[in-house]
């Protein structure tokens, strides 16, 4: 047998957070890192021997390394087949797709999503599981309990593999298959969106676009779609050749880290409309002429408009979103008489509420947007998606948002970011929070009083497994809110998440500037949290 056994030394340090295991490429690089983390994914699977696996990233720097020693780990493990994206690319929905169309095991995906890449960036790796989704708690602490404690793992001696041709090799008994990433995703989309409706938009002459694949893992899959699809002029995607480093960006779609595309948007000439997705092509932000649409609202609009889509005409089961998004779809959901959810942040939270039939749309503050066409947030989707709104109602992205807000009420919404804030300062931040709460409960500050605080807790509705500790909420008698957390997918100290959102019935007040809207509750936010004297902070470090 070509199978080796090595001795290793186990991490403590593999504990997957919101979104899979993500470390600086330099701690992945450690003798037996990522083989120990494989190790620990192949042992907590019961039954994978025999079993397909979908494989794949978003191309940044360590990607082919990583892929190739996980193909060697799985020959060794008892992997029946593996397919893998063509140069290792897979965008984070098409993994899901292919797990759920091949009826797969589940897959790995390399990739820190929105994180910068490079020698001197982020690397991740995270495991789906057969319904196509992130691994639920159960899974994810399952596979760091096992990596504690590992002492060796399996590898075969094989020669590296070819990534770049489509075609079919092995390894061992292990069957190989690199598969073209883009053409079973394209094909998914065609069913769910009018693509007759969006090309005759981008054919009209009167409809032009700019979609920024910021250099990541959607360039191929904008291009295929958009450009050759869906016949958008050429040059429509931008920065659309995924590269190891990402040109150097930081391939996170908001006003902050997409400046290329917000330039272009509130430039003079500007496109109907702007689109940009992240690392992995989970997250998209939608932009109008000099508009930009909250990814909160964006979801609200999806549900309220979800019927023009073919693959959502008979309507929405339910709605869902993560607890620090805004109560926006809430009040679409009452409207059309529909459940709505509330989850902790992360998309693992979604599956089980999709594969009960509960909801057919989710959605996060953080530029995520999917449905139950896959287990995961899906960027490209939520454009088309948009697209093909626009393609019927004929009206702009701003008249669109606009009108939505006179029927529904506009939830002003912001999030401050304060990024690698220390660890413990941050940590002590939120304890003294929660200590505060009995002396908060009931508290004005001038109009508003606190109506309630807590630790937000969740018991999923379908397994009736329960999360604590998913952030701090203060909610006001006027239904502002202030919401306080932790990140869960950042490599370097601590990043403080800070939510403000207040609820405006008057449409007369709809136009205001959102920083100015909100002001007062951000005050309120950073006088609660004593947040400069604890961090050391007067000004975030990144606001959307
Ligand atoms: C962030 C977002 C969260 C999202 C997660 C993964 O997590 O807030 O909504 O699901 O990233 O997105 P956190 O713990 O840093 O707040 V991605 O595009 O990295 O897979
Ligand atoms: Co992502």
């Amino acid at each position: 047998m070509n199978i080796r056994t090595v001795a290793t030394k186990a991490y403590t340090d593999q504990k997957p957070g919101t979104s899979g295991l993500r470390k600086k490429v330099t701690i992945f690089q450690q003798p037996h890192y990522l083989e120990n983390f494989v190790q620990a994914i192949f042992d907590s699977l019961v039954g994978l021997q025999g079993k397909t696996l979908v494989v794949g990233g978003d191309g940044r720097y360590y990607n082919r390394p990583a892929i190739q020693t996980i193909l060697k780990m799985a020959a060794a493990n008892g992997v029946k087949r593996v397919l893998v994206g063509r140069a290792g690319l897979l965008s984070t929905p098409a993994v899901s797709h292919l797990i759920r169309k091949q009826r797969a095991f589940g897959g790995i995906i390399l990739s820190a999503s929105h994180n910068p890449g490079g020698p001197d960036g982020d690397f991740g790796i995270k495991y789906n599981i057969t319904n196509g989704g992130p691994a639920p708690e159960s899974v994810t602490s399952a596979i760091y309990q096992r990596a504690c404690k590992l002492s060796l793992y399996r590898i075969h001696n094989a020669p590296d593999i070819d990534l770049d041709n489509i075609g079919h090799s092995g390894i061992g008994d292990m069957e190989i298959e690199i598969v073209d990433p883009v053409t079973q995703y394209a094909q998914l989309m065609e069913r769910l969106f009018d693509f007759n409706a969006i090309r005759t938009l981008f054919t009209s002459g009167l409809f032009t676009m700019r979609y920024d694949a910021m250099h990541a893992v959607t360039g191929p899959y904008a291009i295929e779609i958009l450009e050759n699809r869906l016949g958008a002029a050429q040059g429509t995607v931008i920065n659309g050749r995924p590269l190891e480093d990402f040109g150097g960006g930081h391939p996170d779609p908001n006003l902050t880290y997409a400046p290329e595309l917000v330039a272009i948007m509130n430039g003079a000439r500007a496109p109907d409309f702007g689109a940009a997705a992240d690392g992995d092509g989970d997250r998209n932000m939608i932009l109008g002429r000099n508009f930009f649409v909250t990814p909160s609202d964006s979801l609200a609009i999806l549900a309220a408009n979800a019927t023009i889509a073919p693959g959502y005409a008979t309507g929405l089961a339910g709605v869902a979103r993560s607890m620090p998004t805004s109560a926006a779809v809430d009040r679409v959901a009452k409207e059309l008489g529909i459940e709505c959810f509330e989850t902790p942040t992360g998309w693992k939270f979604f599956g089980n509420l999709l594969d009960a039939g509960r909801v057919t749309l989710c959605g996060e503050e953080s530029f995520g947007t999917g449905s139950n066409h896959v287990r995961e947030k899906d960027g490209l989707w939520a454009v088309l998606f948009w697209l093909n709104i626009l393609a019927v109602r004929r009206q702009s992205v701003e008249q669109i948002v606009q009108r939505h807000w006179a029927v529904y009420g506009r939830n002003f919404y912001t999030r401050h970011d304060y990024e690698s804030v220390d660890a413990t300062a941050a940590t002590q931040l939120m304890d003294r929070l929660r200590e505060d709460f009995p002396d908060l409960r009931g508290r004005k500050f001038g109009h508003r009083q606190v109506l309630f605080c807590d630790d937000f807790s969740y018991t999923d509705p379908v397994d009736r497994s329960v999360s604590t500790g998913q952030g701090v909420r203060i909610g006001f008698d006027n239904g502002d809110r202030i919401v306080f957390r932790l990140s869960g997918t950042g490599t370097e100290g601590a990043t403080l998440r800070v939510y403000i959102e207040s609820y405006e019935p008057d449409a007369a007040k709809h136009r205001q500037e959102t920083q100015q809207a909100l002001a007062d509750l951000i005050s309120i936010a950073r006088d609660i949290s004593r947040l400069t004297e604890r961090t050391g902070r007067d000004t975030p470090t990144v606001i959307t």
